[in-house]
């Protein structure tokens, strides 16, 4: 005992030099630790916008950096004298970089980066055209240390500084320390933080950028492997699950529209909330949509699904009834799949397919997928006249401008076709380039971009009109099924304070924000006249089933997660990417149940449903991504 104690002093005493000698003769390397620690903090505190609802969370936000720093700037102990020194200066900078990449991404798509994202970088060239309006001053708090250092490096001497393996094996093991106490602190404030790794903010919050860096990295090295290592008994668990959600066709709609032309359109960034709405001078927002909403049949309890791919993940689920991806877009991870999608799908049935889109056709890896998918011909940038530059807006042509040149085009498609048209004006930041393009006044909110938001959605529904009469005009419109889904949000919650202004709230609840992540979804049948409003909860999931029931395809050999909406045996449910789940009484969202008529928070004991609901929405997710990381789909034997 009396031994123990002596080792336990000596080692104290030991560890208390070492740091001490450490900090005298290398400063540096505690300044730069500092620095990024603090810098990691600053940007949680100004840039991130990371909720904190308690203080064991704000104490895990504080610590969070600090095992990272110690671990990165641990390497320079290898080096001596001024290689030291420029070692830490490169390391600083190159973490600088990242934290800096991840504020820009974070201001863009209100998300945090991960590896398949990174390396999209042919999105590169068209976020670098918003890029002059994502940076600010505040920006110095971050970056400024980087332009400020090399003056004062160069007067710190630093040719007598040692290598010491010893001192490297210190800074390494402290933070492992410190991570573990992070982790085990971070664990007990959030179970099975690791293994629920869609959701990027608990991840970034409870163990911090760097460490959620490294974690995107791991994962990113399992899911290759997976698909190497995926056999076809997977495919059973996935069809057993896909075969007890199956819903049976409903005989007055199964293929009543067999052989009719499709149009899908993907309307950038609609929210339901705001179809239906005025803007300051009494006007609709959305006339057009409104108008054919009241021809069409509707479903205002719609949500979308998509997660970081946005477009194009909503494209994915329209097109495969399968879920994105947790991390990054399955258009660039997994682009080289063997899917079954609708184009394919169509083609054996005599359809023609093709996809309207005023961009460039490698954005978001576009012309490989369209490629697989099975679509026979993609109009893209190089097929439209795109005039002058001041009638565009950052993101290419304006919407009225590409439906009207895309009108020739479809026109002259082999008919039956299944087409599929990208509107891009209502995209963030939302700003029309003239104001002759403004045809509303903008909302009076706190938030000029949720202000200019119902500007570019009312230009882009005035496009929409547009592109009706020009169907109804060339004769199309009594020949076709018209599809119209908002793609995602617009508004994210950076922008919560103001939307709780519009909708006379004193703020928004999580219910809330769930509930803005109804998108309009839209189908008006050949003929239809009168319009017929559902009040289910689905979500873009669906549309693929709904859509080959219309054209009497029967898919119960296909592995499709939605149901059709016109099935008798529909079930009310929507499930989010971030785990979120809605059915016909309750939403469970941000890990609180609510009631789904009342919004009220759900007392301990009724969230028995929630708790049941996730355990399926869970499983579902996890079979949806085993199908795409698996590239399962290989393995289906087709009985046609
Ligand atoms: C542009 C389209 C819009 O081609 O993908 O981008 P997003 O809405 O995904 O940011
Ligand atoms: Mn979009």
């Amino acid at each position: 005992m009396q031994q123990d104690s002596g080792i336990w002093s000596r080692m104290r005493l030991k560890f208390g030099h070492e740091v001490r000698s450490t900090y005298r003769e290398h400063k540096l390397f505690w300044i730069a630790t500092i620095l990024i620690w603090l810098k990691t903090y600053l940007a949680y505190m100004f840039f991130f916008d990371v909720p904190v609802t308690n203080s064991a969370q704000a104490f895990i936000l504080l610590i969070n950096p600090i095992s990272s720093a110690l671990f990165m700037f641990a390497f320079s102990f290898f080096f001596r004298g001024n290689a030291q020194k420029w070692f830490i200066y490169g390391t600083l900078f190159v973490a600088t970089l990242i934290l800096y990449a991840d504020i820009i991404f974070f201001r863009f798509f209100n998300d945090y980066l991960t590896l398949p994202v990174l390396f999209q970088t042919s999105n590169a060239e068209t976020v670098s055209a918003s890029l002059t309006s994502l940076l600010t001053w505040k920006d110095l708090l971050i970056v400024g240390d980087l332009i400020a250092l090399p003056f004062f490096l160069r007067k710190i001497d630093m040719s007598k500084a040692v290598a010491s393996r010893g001192r490297a094996i210190l800074a390494f093991v402290s933070a492992a320390v410190v991570f573990l106490g992070n982790l085990t602190l971070a664990e007990t404030e959030r179970p099975e933080l690791l293994t629920r790794a869609f959701d990027r903010e608990l991840l970034v919050k409870n163990i911090g950028t760097f460490n959620f860096h490294m974690y995107d990295a791991l994962i990113q090295s399992k899911t290759s492997a997976q698909k190497a290592m995926a056999d076809s008994s997977e495919l059973s668990d996935v069809q057993n699950f896909v075969g007890t959600k199956h819903a049976a066709p409903n005989p007055a709609m199964f293929g009543k529209y067999e052989g009719k032309n499709v149009i899908v359109v993907s309307f950038e960034s609609a929210q339901s909330f705001a179809v239906g709405m005025k803007s300051t001078n009494g006007e609709y927002i959305t006339p057009n949509l409104n108008k054919l909403i009241e021809e069409s049949h509707y479903w205002e309890n719609f949500y979308h699904n998509t997660g970081q791919g946005k477009t194009s993940d909503a494209e994915f689920i329209l097109e495969n009834s399968l879920y994105p991806l947790g991390r990054g877009a399955a258009f660039f991870t997994n682009a080289e799949n063997e899917f079954r999608a609708t184009p394919e799908m169509l083609k054996e049935d005599g359809y023609y397919s093709a996809v309207f889109h005023a961009n460039n056709k490698s954005f978001w890896n576009r012309d490989v997928v369209y490629n697989n998918f099975g679509v026979d011909r993609f109009f893209s940038e190089t097929d439209y006249e795109l005039g002058n530059p001041d009638d565009m807006t950052e993101w290419g042509l304006l919407d009225d401008a590409f439906f009207e040149q895309s009108l020739p085009m479809l026109k002259d498609l082999p008919r039956p076709f299944y087409s599929k048209f990208l509107t891009l004006t209502n995209h963030y930041p939302f700003e029309m380039p003239k104001p002759e393009h403004e045809l509303v006044p903008p909302l009076e909110t706190s938030s000029t971009t949720l202000n200019h938001y119902v500007q570019a959605l009312a230009y882009q529904d005035m496009a929409l009109g547009k592109f009706i009469d020009g169907l109804k005009a060339d004769g199309t419109w009594d020949d076709t099924i018209f599809i119209l889904y908002g793609d995602h949000y617009g508004i994210s919650t950076n922008h919560n304070a103001a939307m709780a202004e519009l909708l006379e709230k004193d703020e928004l609840t999580a219910y809330d924000v769930a509930q803005l992540q109804r998108v309009p979804f839209v189908i008006h049948l050949p003929g239809q006249k009168k319009g017929k409003t559902h009040d289910d909860v689905s979500s873009q999931i669906d549309i693929k089933p709904t859509l080959l029931h219309l054209l009497g395809k029967d898919y119960k050999d296909e592995i499709m997660f939605g149901t059709d909406l016109f099935s008798k045996q529909h079930k009310d449910y929507a499930l989010f990417r971030d785990g979120s789940v809605i059915t016909d009484e309750i939403v469970y969202t941000q890990e609180t149940c609510f009631d789904r008529e009342t919004g009220e928070e759900l007392a301990a004991a009724d969230s028995a449903l929630c708790k049941e609901s996730t355990k399926t929405s869970e499983k579902e997710l996890g079979l949806s991504d085993q199908v795409i990381y698996g590239d399962l789909l290989r393995f289906l034997q087709r009985t046609n």
